[in-house]
């Protein structure tokens, strides 16, 4: 017996309908749309009025910002794709053997381009029955889903839309038992807090078995010049995702936000290991978050912070691991070493 999502759940984000337009077979939805407009109600009413402001990343994700994201990976600043790309190609075929995975499920999937190299060398190992890409973004993981059903016609494969900071303790088992290989790619790891990122590993290891495995991208410390540069690319695509937020608050919360009011400002902070992405007020102005009843005061120069994104050493990705009880199997780097790769069992 399976054990869908569906069965399980309960909870303030317990599933409470489907998606409009997708099939059930298509997509499990844990985060319906009122689920989500609700949450981004609240934590865009607690980051508004919080000192210094602040919005989680996970709100520049709408289909825009799925795409801008997408955009950015292919600039010629931005490395860390290609190089966690050059590492899943070194080492697709021995994470398949070593892992002997069932069930595969990806979180934060985005394109789940990269994954395919997973996804083949998983079929070339023989093992692997079921692929669950898991992302916040309805239309980016729905798509996603389309193109693997095409390119993996035996593959079952179920797309999950929640939030990985509330659901991970809902992730499903294989229907057989078989092993289960959890990746979370592209350093989305760095995106959390110390907090977060510790609350995150103990709920993941509370659904593993002995026997299961996690996957986990992370960037890694480098040159302040050469991270300035992957966060302030030429091209400006980086500021358009940045400022897509204010979209997303416009759109959904019926806010006021005027783009040309902010500037986009990205820099690694060496002494926190950190990329600090904002975005600064030019001017004094006053912005109305109508869905919220709620008007936002910026001063001149005013900074919100809309992301950070942690650069990790190798000590210190796998303490907090180490902690919640992981046992790592593997670390790799590219030949650079700008971007790691482990896998890690349940100890
Ligand atoms: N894994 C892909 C995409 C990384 S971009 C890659 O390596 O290229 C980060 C992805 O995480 C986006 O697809 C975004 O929609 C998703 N995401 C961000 N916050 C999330 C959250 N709280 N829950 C689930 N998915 C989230
Ligand atoms: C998804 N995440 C790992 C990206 C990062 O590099 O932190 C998001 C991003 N923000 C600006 N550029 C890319």
């Amino acid at each position: 017996m399976g054990h869908g999502f569906g069965q399980v759940v309960t909870g303030t984000l317990a599933p409470s309908g489907r998606a409009a337009g997708v099939s059930d077979l298509d997509v499990e939805v844990l985060l319906t749309e009122a689920d989500r407009v609700a949450l981004l109600r609240a934590e865009a009413r607690r980051g508004l009025t919080a000192t210094p402001k602040q919005l989680p990343p996970k709100w520049f994700y709408d289909e825009r910002g799925s795409a801008l994201f997408e955009a950015i990976t292919r600039q010629p600043e931005y490395y860390p794709t290609r190089r966690e790309r050059e590492i899943l190609q070194a080492r697709a075929g021995d994470i398949a053997r070593t892992t002997r995975a069932a069930t595969l499920v990806e979180l934060g999937s985005g394109t789940s381009e990269k994954t395919r190299l997973l996804l083949d060398a998983l079929r070339d190992a023989g093992t692997l029955r079921r692929f669950m890409p898991f992302d916040v973004c309805l239309p980016a993981v729905a798509d996603a889903a389309t193109g693997l059903r095409r390119d993996y016609p035996g593959l079952t494969i179920k797309a999950v839309v929640g939030d990985f900071n509330e659901h991970v303790r809902f992730l499903p088992r294989g229907p057989d038992g078989g092993p289960l290989l959890v990746a979370f790619l592209g350093s989305t790891i760095g995106n959390f807090d110390e907090d977060e990122r510790s609350h995150f590993f103990a709920a993941l290891r509370l659904v593993l078995r002995p026997g299961d495995w996690f996957l986990l991208g992370a960037d890694l410390v480098k040159a302040k010049r050469r991270l300035d540069a992957a966060y302030n690319d030429a091209a400006g695509v980086t500021i358009q995702f940045n400022k897509n937020v204010l979209r997303v608050l416009n759109r959904d919360l019926r806010a006021t936000f005027d783009e040309d009011l902010f500037d986009h400002v990205a820099a690694y902070d060496p002494a926190r290991e950190l990329v600090d992405i904002r975005l600064r007020a030019r001017a004094a102005h006053e912005v109305k978050v109508r869905g919220l009843g709620l008007t936002v005061h910026f001063a001149a120069g005013e900074e919100m912070c809309t992301e950070i994104s942690t650069k990790f050493t190798r000590a210190g990705l796998e303490r907090p691991l180490r902690a919640a009880g992981f046992k790592r199997a593997q670390f790799w780097a590219d030949r650079a070493r700008d971007f790691s790769l482990s896998l890690w069992r349940a100890a």
